[in-house]
């Protein structure tokens, strides 16, 4: 694994404490963007965007694709499941280079080596957003999770522990990862909704990739 990808970037002060455990690395994977979205193609040819249904009923703005794990939201909420319940196969493994990413980015925040079994994928068109919510349905809370935005602009909304706790305004840009873990692990946080533009490597469209420790 070439993990040392990534180690040729700039020192701080790209590096941003929004919250106690909640770090944005501002440009931390700009370089690498055509490799990471390359890799993000060859998990979309196998795992097709969808839009999930929450618990609630409602379809998501959000188009999601996923590997390592997967993930599924029914009327009993969401779980982690590492077949597809359609042919009972194993979802695709995380590229090499989506993991190198993750360590190196957990390393550099502070949270040490890791190694995530799960990754999801989020395509934001336009007008898609992702309403506050909590990450809580992987079975371990000490792991960080890391989140790396490409393509167009939005603005992270970062709150509390609880949902209507105040909520700071970060904007996020093309290239920038965030890692959020330890007292930041459980906050509730969500994505307002983007704004129309298009992006010369990207497109028309926002998409993060989130890896994680499910199991
Ligand atoms: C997004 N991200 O940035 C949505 N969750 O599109 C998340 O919901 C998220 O960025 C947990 C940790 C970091 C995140
Ligand atoms: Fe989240």
């Amino acid at each position: 694994m070439t993990i040392d990808l990534f180690e040729d970037l700039p020192q701080p002060p790209w590096r941003e404490e929004i919250a106690p455990g909640a770090v944005v690395m501002h440009g931390f994977v700009r370089e690498h963007a055509a490799a990471l979205l390359a890799a993000v193609n060859s998990v979309v040819v196998q795992v097709p965007w969808r839009h999930m249904t929450t618990p609630g009923g409602f379809t998501m703005s959000v188009a999601m694709s996923w590997c390592g794990n997967g993930w599924n939201s029914d009327s009993n909420g969401y779980r982690y499941s590492q077949r597809d319940p359609g042919n009972g196969k194993q979802w695709p493994a995380i590229p090499d280079i989506l993991m190198a990413l993750a360590d190196e980015a957990a390393l550099q925040a502070g949270f040490g080596h890791f190694v995530p079994d799960a990754c999801l994928i989020n395509r934001y068109d336009p007008g898609s957003r992702l309403s506050l919510h909590q990450d809580k349905d992987e079975c371990d809370f000490t792991a960080p999770i890391v989140s790396v935005s490409l393509g167009l602009p939005a603005i992270f909304q970062f709150g509390g522990l609880q949902r209507n706790d105040k909520t700071k305004r970060i904007p996020l840009a093309h290239g920038d990862v965030v890692v959020w873990g330890g007292p930041s692990r459980l906050c509730y946080h969500g994505i307002m909704p983007v704004k129309e533009g298009y992006h010369s490597l990207v497109g028309s469209h926002r998409i993060n990739i989130t890896l994680r420790k499910a199991f």
